[in-house]
């Protein structure tokens, strides 16, 4: 019952300002004293040095800030492998969605094969090939599942990939055309926002659940704030309508705490610039205390 909370101050990826002060932000929504009053310890290791000074991206570079992305995503690793080689929970706060490339490669140092619950209205499956808006935080999925540049794709080791039948995407509903083509030809399970309306978000995290921990040592959860209706979550840089209700989020995170196998998670995309009265970032804490074992009751 060690947590150890990783802040990644990180826009680059998103290439939106204000992303940056998620860390912060979700800080000041009293986090730590949530968790506290769980049984848990906290230990703050504080945040990720993202360098301010770098040069804007120039145009004819296809990835954007590629170079400092790296080296945030590099340090993030060993620093969620350190962590985990202590026996703490990483907990990772963003930052913009790439940061789940240092995050999961470092868990995949300790859990080899590792399950991925995927909360987002994106895929995050585009590749320095198949990429509209040359934004990396589009292509974090990708490159955890060993796809990408190969730059990135080396972070943590070649051998750190998920495998795509120990993956799924819960929440989608903006995908981009090479993105689909990844999703069929690589098997990987999506339940959209279709299968939501459909199916509910009981059947769903009950199937979604059964695969993530099928033949694997444990699970990551990977939650983009904008997987949540934009009405719920404001502050993000990438709003779609019609995402997850307020109750749907939480009663997926309330799932996942009984079903008792995550190893790491962490929450990004939160952008205060962008929020309403800080409505993301306490939506997100109030998403981290379901994960972590609140209930209404
Ligand atoms: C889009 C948007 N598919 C891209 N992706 C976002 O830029 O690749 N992911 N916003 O969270
Ligand atoms: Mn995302
Ligand atoms: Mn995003
Ligand atoms: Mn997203």
């Amino acid at each position: 019952n060690r947590i150890s909370m990783i802040g990644v101050p990180l826009q680059y990826g998103a290439d939106r300002i204000g992303v940056d002060m998620g860390p912060n932000a979700i800080r000041g929504s009293n986090v730590q004293a949530r968790l506290e009053s769980l049984g848990y310890q906290i230990h703050d290791l504080g945040d990720i040095h993202v360098n301010r000074t770098i040069e804007p991206y120039q145009t004819g570079e296809k990835l954007k800030y590629l170079k400092e992305i790296i080296s945030v995503n590099s340090q993030l690793c060993e620093k969620v492998s350190a962590e985990m080689g202590k026996g703490n929970f990483p907990l990772v706060l963003g930052g913009d969605h790439s940061i789940a490339i240092g995050t999961i490669k470092g868990v995949l140092q300790h859990v080899s094969r590792l399950g991925v619950i995927w909360f987002d209205a994106h895929t995050d499956v585009n590749t320095h090939e198949t990429t509209f808006s040359g934004n990396i935080h589009g292509m974090s999925l990708a490159v955890a599942l060993g796809f990408g540049h190969p730059d990135l794709v080396a972070i943590g080791g070649l051998e750190a990939k998920l495998r795509p039948e120990n993956v799924v995407i819960i929440g989608a509903r903006s995908i981009d055309r090479g993105e689909r083509t990844f999703l069929k030809e690589q098997g990987i399970r999506v339940f959209t926002m279709h299968d939501i309306d459909r199916f509910g978000m009981k059947q769903v995290m009950e199937e979604a659940l059964a695969i993530v921990t099928n033949g694997t040592d444990g699970v990551h959860l990977s939650l983009d704030l904008d997987g949540m209706d934009p009405n719920e979550a404001p502050g993000v840089g990438t709003p779609v309508s019609g995402g997850l209700s307020y109750r749907e989020s939480h009663f997926a995170m309330e799932m996942l705490y009984e079903r008792d196998c995550l190893v790491s998670a962490e929450f990004v995309e939160v952008n205060p610039m962008l929020d309403q009265n800080n409505k993301t970032a306490n939506t997100a804490v109030e998403l981290i205390g379901s994960v972590f074992g609140e209930r209404i009751l």
